[in-house]
């Protein structure tokens, strides 16, 4: 069964019962650039050919593979959550989120982005962390992600706690040098320690100015909120030169605008998202480890990933996923769903 279940995940235009798009619209569909128009590509299975129940349990049920070599994009996990401050659980984010993907299809219609006819897409797997030891965690994730970004594949991370993000821009910014960020949380995570500790989830943002991963300038945290230890919480933030917006500026409106202003920050020049899902209200995404009233709905998380079509996305990420604090799994759909969008809105991916 297996192995009838590889062959229908297989790459390529001989996989039998794989739901691929009509030969018009394939050809219609070219990505640009080195692939020829006939490669081979991964493509999740689609849910007329393949049960949704069936198969290993991998991002979008695309196929694992070891080495980034190849590949244009990847999914990739993250389970750390000792860098978590209050609910724990994020270490179980990755396999949740993979579980909830097999709703996933491969186009988007809304936006008409057809990522798996753009891109070569897999699942690397998970990088091995150390549980019991931040640091070395941080070391671990550096070090898998310099191999990712070295060969050229663009990372697609699921978390994990926020921790994660900063050895991850790390690797980022060795390859491309400070880059922009547009990261959507509740919280600045700019402290700069908590009982005496360096690093945890809440100082990755601080730790990247200081190693100077971030493009200062192009710095966007949006869905910040909540109560605080002082009357003046976002000063580290401004400071450096990052644009702070507040969830209550976000109430009730669309974000659309907000994005094409963001859009003209970050210009040509790479750029990561960062999403924590505690941006969004706890009422969709409870699963979670520092959830704060208030915050951004789902269609507002759809307007700000969709409003990065056409930069320069060179990695993103998908955090603070807690399955324990959310039994009915909606918290990890919603964040497979926000990585799908993510996928969309990637450079090389053909919109029609
Ligand atoms: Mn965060």
């Amino acid at each position: 069964m297996l192995r009838l279940l590889a062959s229908r995940c297989a790459r390529g235009p001989g996989a039998r019962g794989v739901a691929r798009p009509a030969a018009g619209l394939r050809d219609r569909c070219r990505a640009p650039g080195r692939r020829a128009s006939d490669a081979p590509r991964n493509l999740p299975p689609s849910s007329e050919a393949v049960a949704r129940p069936v198969g290993v349990c991998s991002m979008m049920r695309l196929p694992v593979q070891a080495s980034p070599e190849g590949l244009d994009a990847a999914f990739v996990g993250v389970p750390l959550d000792t860098g978590t401050s209050n609910r724990p659980g994020a270490r179980f984010g990755p396999r949740r989120i993979r579980e909830e993907s097999v709703m996933l299809r491969t186009i988007n219609p809304s936006t008409g982005a057809l990522p798996f006819q753009s891109l070569m897409v897999a699942d690397l797997g998970d990088v091995n962390v150390n549980l019991y030891n931040l640091q070395d965690s941080c070391r671990l994730i550096h070090e898998a992600y310099q191999k990712i970004v070295a060969a050229g594949c663009v990372p697609l991370t699921l978390g994990g706690d926020h921790t994660i993000t900063y050895p991850i821009l790390q690797a980022m910014a060795k390859k491309h040098g400070p880059v922009g960020l547009l990261h959507v949380d509740a919280h600045t995570d700019t402290a700069d320690k908590a009982l005496g500790e360096k690093i945890y989830h809440g100082t990755p943002f601080r730790r990247c100015v200081e190693e100077k991963l971030l493009d200062c300038k192009r710095v966007v945290q949006i869905g910040i909120r909540g109560s605080s230890t002082t009357v003046d919480p976002y000063r580290y933030s401004r400071n450096q030169g990052f644009r702070v917006v507040l969830a209550e500026d976000c109430w009730m409106k669309s974000l659309v605008p907000l994005m094409a202003e963001v859009r003209q920050q970050m210009g040509g020049k790479p750029m990561y998202i960062s999403f924590d899902i505690d941006g969004l209200d706890p009422a969709y995404a409870p699963g979670t480890g520092t959830p704060e009233i208030a915050g951004l709905t789902p269609s507002q998380a759809l307007e700000i990933i969709r409003g990065c079509q056409g930069l320069n996305v060179v990695g993103c990420d998908l955090v603070e996923v807690s399955p324990p604090y959310d039994p009915f799994g909606n918290t990890a759909l919603l964040a497979a769903n926000l990585l799908f969008e993510m996928l969309c809105v990637l450079p090389k991916v053909r919109v029609v």
